[in-house]
């Protein structure tokens, strides 16, 4: 039996395989939040968990088109990741123990530092998230925010009267129709539905509290190291490029760098691409055709009215830390 069982892993097919194989990343990515996916006026998803989709099919198939993406709302994400239907999840989701434990997921690392806000009509006069007691809030299910929601309420001794919607569209239509007081998300969340899906957005004002840590980051299946291995280094070399200098504008003129960890980086010298079991070219391939975490950044959160806040790097004040690429 143990011969048969071995007999069979070793011939299961690994996800960096069937990628190669199908020729694409399948990446399930949210229904539509600006700033991190959304197709565009063409059709075109764009955003910063897009590009790590991008990311990915750049390092291991040479080219960042090859993705197809999946739309999944908060409740059918994780389903997608465990049965296959996805490679992979890139799509503002917050890594916690229980979904790194009992569901049976990976988070690579994180994309974007987050925590959890709250937003209000203007005209209701609200100032702190404290005045809240008594309020109807619109949320989504099977989101942490729904749980820290009342756990801030219970904290803070108050009530509350929930309004659980699935559907991004239909919570919004709610909120924005009166028919909740307060639509409470991550603040990254708040910020871009404000700005490019409420009727007035100078209407609406975002509370200064924030209730939680949201780290946001892509996810695999537990059981696939060397996938595990391929998704994390990819989101770790759009970040490390940024700290290194390294642009999709200058990335193809670094061979001779004087700097040593920038020539392994674009695998002029070196075997690092071998050792994850791709091209050498693997992180040059990120930058040149998706750009660093910086580029990402600032074609997709900043016109949203984004700061780089937390998401500036290490060295700048900010979280954004990776192990070195050597
Ligand atoms: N980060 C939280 C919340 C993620 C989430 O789903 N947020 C909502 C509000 S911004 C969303 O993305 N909705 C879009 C959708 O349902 O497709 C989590 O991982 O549970």
């Amino acid at each position: 039996m143990s011969i048969l069982f071995f007999s069979f892993s070793a011939t299961a097919q690994s996800t960096l395989e069937s990628v190669r194989a199908k020729g694409f990343v399948q990446c399930g990515v949210n229904t539509g939040l600006a700033g991190f996916s959304q197709p565009d006026s063409r059709g075109v998803w764009k955003g910063i968990d897009v590009d790590v989709c991008r990311a990915v099919a750049a390092a291991v198939l040479g080219d960042a088109n090859k993705v197809r993406y999946t739309p999944l709302t908060a409740q059918q994400r994780f389903t997608a990741l465990q049965s296959g239907e996805v490679d992979l999840l890139s799509r503002n989701t917050t890594w916690n123990i229980t979904r790194d434990t009992s569901l049976g997921l990976n988070f690579v690392g994180v994309n974007y530092y987050d925590g959890q806000g709250f937003m209000v009509p203007k005209k209701l006069k609200v100032k702190s998230a404290k005045q809240l007691n008594g309020a109807t809030i619109c949320v989504q299910p099977g989101t942490t925010t729904e749980l820290n929601l009342s756990d801030y309420f219970r904290t803070h001794r108050m009530s509350f009267k929930p309004v659980v919607i699935e559907k991004l569209e239909e919570v919004l239509n709610a909120y924005f129709a009166g028919r909740c007081d307060v639509f409470t998300t991550d603040h990254s969340g708040l910020i871009a539905l404000r700005a490019t899906r409420a009727p007035r957005p100078d209407d609406h004002l975002i509370l200064p509290e924030i209730i939680s840590k949201e780290p946001l980051g892509p996810a695999v299946r537990h059981g696939d190291d060397r996938w595990f291995d391929v998704v994390k280094w990819s989101l770790f070399a759009m970040i490390e490029a940024e700290e290194l200098g390294l642009s999709s504008k200058n990335i193809l003129q670094q061979e001779n760098n004087a700097n040593p960890a920038i020539q392994r980086f674009v695998g002029a010298t070196g075997d690092i691409g071998k050792t994850l079991g791709l091209d050498n070219r693997w992180a040059l391939q990120i930058v040149r055709q998706v750009g660093n975490y910086a580029e990402s950044f600032e074609a997709n959160l900043k016109p949203l009215g984004f700061e780089r806040g937390l998401n500036r790097l290490w060295n700048q004040g900010g979280l954004m830390y990776v192990p070195p690429i050597r």
